[in-house]
């Protein structure tokens, strides 16, 4: 659960690191940084695990920086490494992939491992997820500029890609990457709005918040910080309330609020008691909408009703939280679905960052609400889905579905 004051990693611009191991991508986030992020040593695989660092860099702002395991990596550990760089790749709102100096070098001299080949991969697997990226070439003190800069410009020719000289030794290059960063970024990156069209300036939001146990005492959670700054950033007029209170707020109101969020929980009763006039959405759906794809959600929660009692559902979470009592992936969602479809359903779980390459045994999977990760992530995995043909819908879309409100809910645009 995150407070008030957190800037959790979710919605922190993703900075993936990637290269050759060795090539000095630790060096480069500790230089870059000015921070001992990571180890760094002459052995190649010294970084195994991925290491996520939050952090602010100007003029980006809040951040996250993953140093990754160097690909390449041909140890027997290698193929697990890899499948974390793998999925550090799948989070990376931005990637850079170093090249060292000494390896440019060497391909340039058509020596034996001076190429470029898994670079250029994992170049174009970047390319496909739209994933902007910057090459770096490090080590730039061990080589003359005007070496060094003809290897920047051969990068840049063969990909289209930018490239700047680095060099964790001298502190060369670093602005050099901030500025390029800076005009690397999605156009739109950090505008996505959660409520979109739905509310406007001067706009009355009621926003009837949950009550249940997983609502921590003393604070509010992420969801429902975020909603309320981003409505008084469009200087929209917002109440909160409990449920017990929605009846008493709506008699002291002149006029009907435009729109009511309410806690899906309380949805049936608050669509019962608002006003006609009122617009009513739900938080979850919101944010369904904020880190998903809601069309592809919608479309796969309506798939329910073609399962039958030998249908298989994988339900996916994302981190592997201690499940509360009443917890929706593992409790209420499988006893929604088991009573229309029988004990014989099979339902499997997947928590963390499992989630199968191969989907295509499943008729439906039912995402959670991803809220510890950024929408790259999430729509890495909804892509997974799409191209395999597999229909896939989230927690508070599907809840909303089972409970026969998905369309009476507006959706933002
Ligand atoms: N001359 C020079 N050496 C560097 C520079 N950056 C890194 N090195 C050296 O290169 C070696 C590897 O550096 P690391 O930062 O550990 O490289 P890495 O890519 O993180 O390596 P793995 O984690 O093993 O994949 C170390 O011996 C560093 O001292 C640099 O800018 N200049
Ligand atoms: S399982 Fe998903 S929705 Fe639940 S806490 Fe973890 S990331 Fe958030
Ligand atoms: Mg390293």
């Amino acid at each position: 659960m995150t407070t008030l004051n957190d800037t959790p990693g979710s919605n922190r611009l993703h900075i993936g690191i990637f290269g050759k191991t060795n090539s000095g991508k630790s060096s480069f986030i500790n230089a870059f940084t000015k921070q001992n992020v990571s180890i760094v040593a002459d052995a190649a695989g010294t970084t195994t695990d991925p290491v996520y660092k939050a952090m602010e860099i100007h003029p980006l702002g809040p951040c996250v920086i993953i140093d990754t395991a160097g690909f390449a990596d041909r140890s027997d550990l290698g193929e697990s490494r890899m499948e974390k760089t793998r999925l550090a790749a799948e989070k990376s709102d931005i990637a850079v992939i170093l090249i060292s100096a000494q390896d440019a070098a060497a391909a340039a001299a058509g020596e034996v491992g001076g190429d470029f080949s898994d670079e250029a991969q994992w170049y174009e697997t970047f390319r496909k997820k739209d994933t902007p990226v910057l090459f770096a070439v490090s080590k730039a003190d061990l080589y003359p500029q005007t070496r060094i800069r003809a290897i920047t410009e051969e990068i840049t020719r063969r990909t289209g890609a930018e490239a700047v000289a680095v060099s964790a030794v001298s502190g060369e290059g670093m602005e050099e990457v901030r500025a390029a960063l800076v005009r690397i970024l999605p156009e739109n990156y950090g505008e996505r709005s959660i409520t979109g069209d739905l509310a406007g300036e001067g706009d009355l939001v009621l926003l009837v918040m949950p009550q249940d146990i997983q609502a921590p005492k003393g604070r509010l959670i992420l969801p429902q910080v975020q909603t309320i700054r981003e409505l008084l950033d469009k200087k929209c007029l917002v109440m909160s309330v409990t449920t017990d209170k929605l009846p008493q707020a709506l008699a002291t109101l002149q006029r009907p609020p435009k729109l009511i969020i309410t806690d899906s929980q309380a949805f049936g009763y608050v669509y019962e008691h608002k006003p006609a006039e009122s617009v009513l959405t739900s938080f979850s759906v919101l944010f369904a909408a904020y880190k998903g794809d809601i069309g592809y959600y919608t479309e796969g929660a309506k798939t329910i009703e073609k399962l039958n009692q030998d249908s298989r559902v994988l339900i996916a979470e994302c981190c592997t939280h201690a499940p509360l009592a009443e917890d929706i992936g593992r409790e209420k969602i499988p006893r929604m679905l088991r009573k229309r479809f029988g004990d014989t359903l099979r339902i499997d779980h997947v928590s963390g960052t499992d989630y199968p390459e191969d989907l295509t045994g499943y008729d439906l999977i039912i995402q959670c609400g991803a809220c510890m990760f950024n929408r790259k992530y999430v729509m890495a995995r909804i892509e997974r889905a799409k191209q395999q043909g597999v229909p896939m819908t989230n927690y508070g879309v599907v809840i909303a579905h089972l409970t026969g409100i998905l369309d009476k809910i507006a959706v933002p645009v």
